[in-house]
C-alpha cells in the first residue's frame, strides 16, 4: 500500500530516518513492510474499545463547519495526543468531539476539504482549521473554559516558553539516538538531566511549572515512548540518577486527562521497534 503523503524523511548519520503515523525509524529504503501493519496494532484492545473508532478513506465525512467543534488524531500519534490531553484536562470532552483518522488509509477530504496540511492533530472550531500540537494546547486553553493549563506566575510563564521551544530538540535528539547504531549514552544523559534540572526548578509540585501545565502535555507523549524503546533498544534507563523524572512519571500517570491516552506500552514498543527495524 503506497502512503507516501504519510511519510517524512530526514537524514541522520547516513541513515534515511522516516516518519510513519508517529514513529520515526531508520532504514535505507521504506517498504511495504512499514505500510502494512494495521494502523492501530499498537493501541491496546482495551482501550479501544472506549474511542471511536478511526475513520478510513471509505468513511463519509462528519458534517464539516456545522459548528461542531472537533479534535482530529490519530490514536498513536504523540503529537495528536497533546491536545487530546488538553481537551481531557479541561473537562471539554463534550464540546470538543475527538475524531479519530487512520493516517495509513486517510480519508481523502481530510486533505481535501478540512486540513491542507494533512496532519494530525487538527482542531476544528468557529468554522476555522488550525493544527501544530504546541499551538493547539494553547489555542485549547484559551478559548475554552477549565483548569488553566498556563501559570498566572510570569517566571513560570517565562520557564514555559523555554521548555516548550525545546520540546523538537528533545524529541529529535531521542529519534536519533534510537537509531543511531554507537553508544549514544552521552547525548542521552545531556537531554535528561536537562529534563531532571527542569522539574528541579519549582518546588511546589512534580510537574514542570510545579503545578500540572501545558509543558507537562507537551513531553509526556514523547517521554512515554522513549522510556521503554531506550530500555529495550539501547539498555539505557532514563530513570537512573533521576529522582525528580521518576517522581514525573509517577504524578503523570496519576492524571486521569492523561491516562485515558495512553496506549499499552508494550505494544506500542514492539510496534515502534518494527519501525525502526530493530524487532
Ligand atoms: N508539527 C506537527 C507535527 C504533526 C505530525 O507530524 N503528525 C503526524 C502524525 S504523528 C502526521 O500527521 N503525519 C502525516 C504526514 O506527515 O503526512 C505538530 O506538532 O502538530
Amino acid at each position: 500500500m503506497a502512503v507516501t503523503c504519510s511519510v517524512s524523511f530526514r537524514q541522520c548519520r547516513g541513515a534515511t530516518i522516516y516518519y510513519v503515523q508517529g514513529r520515526w525509524g531508520a532504514q535505507a529504503s521504506l517498504t511495504s513492510k512499514y505500510l502494512g501493519d494495521p494502523p492501530m496494532a499498537a493501541v491496546a484492545p482495551s482501550k479501544l474499545a472506549s474511542l471511536p473508532p478511526s475513520l478510513t478513506a471509505a468513511s463519509e465525512p462528519p458534517a464539516l463547519f456545522d459548528g461542531t467543534t472537533r479534535l482530529y488524531v490519530a490514536y498513536v500519534c504523540p503529537f495528536a495526543q497533546r491536545p487530546w490531553i488538553a481537551r481531557n484536562y479541561k473537562g471539554l470532552q463534550e464540546k470538543i468531539e475527538l475524531v479519530p483518522v487512520d493516517l495509513l488509509n486517510r480519508p481523502a477530504w481530510y486533505k481535501d476539504k478540512l486540513y491542507s496540511a494533512n496532519k494530525v492533530p487538527s482542531l476544528e472550531h468557529n468554522n476555522e482549521v488550525r493544527g501544530e500540537s504546541l499551538d493547539l494546547i494553547k489555542y485549547i486553553d484559551a478559548h475554552f473554559e477549565g483548569p488553566a493549563l498556563k501559570p498566572d506566575d510570569p517566571a513560570k510563564q517565562q520557564f514555559a516558553e523555554e521548555l516548550l521551544s525545546y520540546s523538537d530538540s528533545f524529541n529529535m535528539v531521542m529519534f536519533k539516538a534510537t537509531a543511531a547504531k554507537g553508544d549514544v549514552s552521552g547525548e542521552l544523559d545531556a537531554a535528561y538531566d536537562k529534563i531532571e534540572d527542569a522539574l528541579s526548578k519549582f518546588s511546589d509540585g512534580p510537574f514542570f511549572l510545579g503545578q500540572f501545565s501545558l509543558v507537562d502535555i507537551a513531553y509526556a507523549p514523547f517521554v512515554e515512548r522513549f522510556q521503554t524503546l531506550l530500555l529495550d533498544v539501547k539498555n539505557y534507563d532514563i530513570l537512573k540518577g533521576r529522582p525528580k523524572l521518576a517522581l514525573w512519571i509517577e504524578e503523570l500517570n496519576k492524571i486521569e486527562a492523561y491516562a485515558q491516552t495512553r496506549i499499552d506500552p508494550q505494544e506500542l514498543m514492539s510496534a515502534t521497534k518494527k519501525r525502526f527495524g530493530l524487532a
